[in-house]
């Protein structure tokens, strides 16, 4: 007995090792079987990050283009996603055990970007729209919010939520969002042969694993002379992005001039206005000209995100301009970025104070993107490796406050946007700046435009009332300037469909 007792004794920890989560257990990887290139981008990334072959799940979705040549392949309609793409791998992942036992999900170029649905007057945009990106509607198998219009039910369970995903799926097991997904894209330029690996995707997947430059900066790129209805954004979405990253002592470069920022070296996190900047330099906003790279060079493990609307639409080689690409800033050497592939309107981007301090902190870069963005099942895709991360840097500050104005979080009355006042009109607990529930229902709606009923008035459209009359109601001035304007219209739109806060606890008026 004693002898089996200690023969036993050291395998046990490597039964404990076997049973233990490595980094890729986690993880399936779509390829379309069609596409060589999706293929080869699959087997890359398996071999990569150690991920099992077995985990490596082909689907048979017909290409006009098997060279992926020009940009056909990435779209596809409503009833071709749900046969070809969704009913199989829902059926695959019953079959294998897969259900609970896969936590991410990485598409491959090939896989298309986005279904198409039937178009929608922008005024009914958030209602109705049916179309979304192919990946946001994979997080929700299984979920009956796929396909469902629009984002008025949709808000983002996990949005802000400062823990693992595991632990929230666990504790929310029936949350619509099931997945983490994340894309391997890029150009493929035309002079590259088909079937292989392309350049640029071959270069992300190494990027994301490379070595850690630890002289690295990080950029945020305010533009102080947009139109008022964006400019608030500025205030809304990118000061507290800068506040967060100040505040946790990494070193940052804050740029609040007009001027499109360019020139830096070894970027580590990056937010902009990308081709919004008024002072856009070229096409595409990202690049070289006259002998200056907008923005820069990136350093190995950097992750981007820009207010752009449809700056995943294509990574078609070559590209068209208008708004700047994620393609770009993948050529450029960023190893994940965030996207949307169609109008996801200004609510619906990734809130960028959220995705890069988590990101600083060492929070993987797929769980960082998810906890940003605001609605599932919308436009918003992640372009990079999903389980990119950064090593705990030396002089990295904890956050205690975390959008930097001064007040700590556990009594910050709006802690995702700097409001050093903390102006509380109505007394609620949450500051007016994070506050356009104005009529106190737990939630910021929209009536769509229509103010009467007055029953039915959504908190925009009461703020919005108040601005054409020239009114002033202390809880509809938002931003604090002692009026009711457009800002304030535009800042509950950005809130559109979501609690107030996230703030303090909601302490007694
Ligand atoms: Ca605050
Ligand atoms: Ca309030
Ligand atoms: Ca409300
Ligand atoms: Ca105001």
């Amino acid at each position: 007995m004693r002898l089996h007792f200690l023969l036993l004794v050291p395998l046990v920890p490597l039964v404990l090792a076997g049973c233990a989560q490595g980094p890729a257990d986690g993880v399936c990887i779509l390829v379309n079987g069609e596409s060589p290139v999706s293929v080869a981008i699959g087997e890359a990334y398996a071999k990569a990050r150690g991920v099992s072959r077995d985990r490596i799940v082909q689907l048979a979705i017909p290409l006009a283009d098997p060279s992926l040549g020009d940009d056909r392949h990435e779209s596809i309609d409503r009833e071709s996603f749900e046969r070809l793409i969704r009913k199989p791998l829902e059926r695959i992942f019953q079959e294998r055990g897969w259900v609970d036992a896969v936590e991410i999900i990485v598409t491959t170029k090939g896989i298309p970007l986005r279904v198409e649905g039937p178009a929608v007057p922008t005024r009914y945009l958030l209602r109705e729209d049916t179309s979304a990106s192919v990946d946001a509607e994979l997080s929700l198998l299984f979920s009956p919010l796929i396909g469902s219009p629009g984002i008025g039910n949709s808000a983002n369970p996990y949005f802000a939520k400062n823990l693992g995903f595991r632990e929230f799926r666990a504790r929310h097991p029936q949350a619509a969002l099931r997945y983490m997904v994340a894309r391997l894209t890029g150009y493929q330029t035309p002079a590259e042969p088909g079937g292989v690996l392309p350049r640029d995707v071959a270069r992300l997947i190494e990027r994301a694993r490379a070595k850690q430059d630890k002289r690295a900066l990080w950029l945020g790129d305010l533009d102080p002379d947009l139109p008022g209805s964006l400019e608030i954004a500025n205030q809304v979405l990118l000061s507290g992005t800068i506040g967060s990253l100040e505040n946790l002592g990494v070193r940052l470069v804050a740029d609040t001039e007009p001027a499109f920022a360019g020139n830096l070296e070894a970027i580590q996190g990056y937010a902009s206005w990308g081709s919004n900047a008024s002072r856009e330099p070229i096409p595409g906003a990202y690049g070289e000209s006259k002998g200056k790279l907008y923005p820069g060079s990136f350093a190995p493990r950097a992750l981007a995100t820009d207010l752009v609307s449809t700056n995943a639409r294509s990574f078609t080689a070559p590209p068209s301009y208008g708004q700047s690409l994620v393609a770009d800033l993948v050529a450029l050497g960023v190893a994940g970025a965030t996207g949307h592939v169609g109008e996801p309107t200004l609510p619906g981007v990734a809130r960028p104070q959220i995705l890069l301090s988590r990101y600083a902190q060492g929070t993987r870069a797929i769980e960082a993107y998810y906890s940003a963005i605001p609605y599932l099942g919308w436009m918003n895709v992640y372009v990079g490796d999903p389980l990119m991360r950064l090593e705990p840097m030396e002089n990295l500050q904890s956050s205690m406050d975390f959008d930097g104005d001064g007040q700590l979080d556990w009594r910050d009355n709006c802690r995702l946007i700097p409001n050093p006042r903390q102006r509380d009109t109505d007394g609620d607990g949450y500051g007016n700046i994070c506050d356009a529930d104005v009529d106190s229902d737990g939630r910021v709606t929209t009536s769509w435009g229509e103010s009467f009923p007055r029953s039915l008035r959504g908190d925009v459209e009461a703020i919005a009332l108040t601005a054409r009359d020239g009114g002033y109601r202390p809880d509809h001035d938002l931003d604090g300037d002692n009026e009711v304007s457009e800002r304030d219209v535009s800042i509950a739109q950005i809130l559109l469909f979501m609690p107030p806060g996230p703030g303090a606890s909601r302490r007694s008026p």
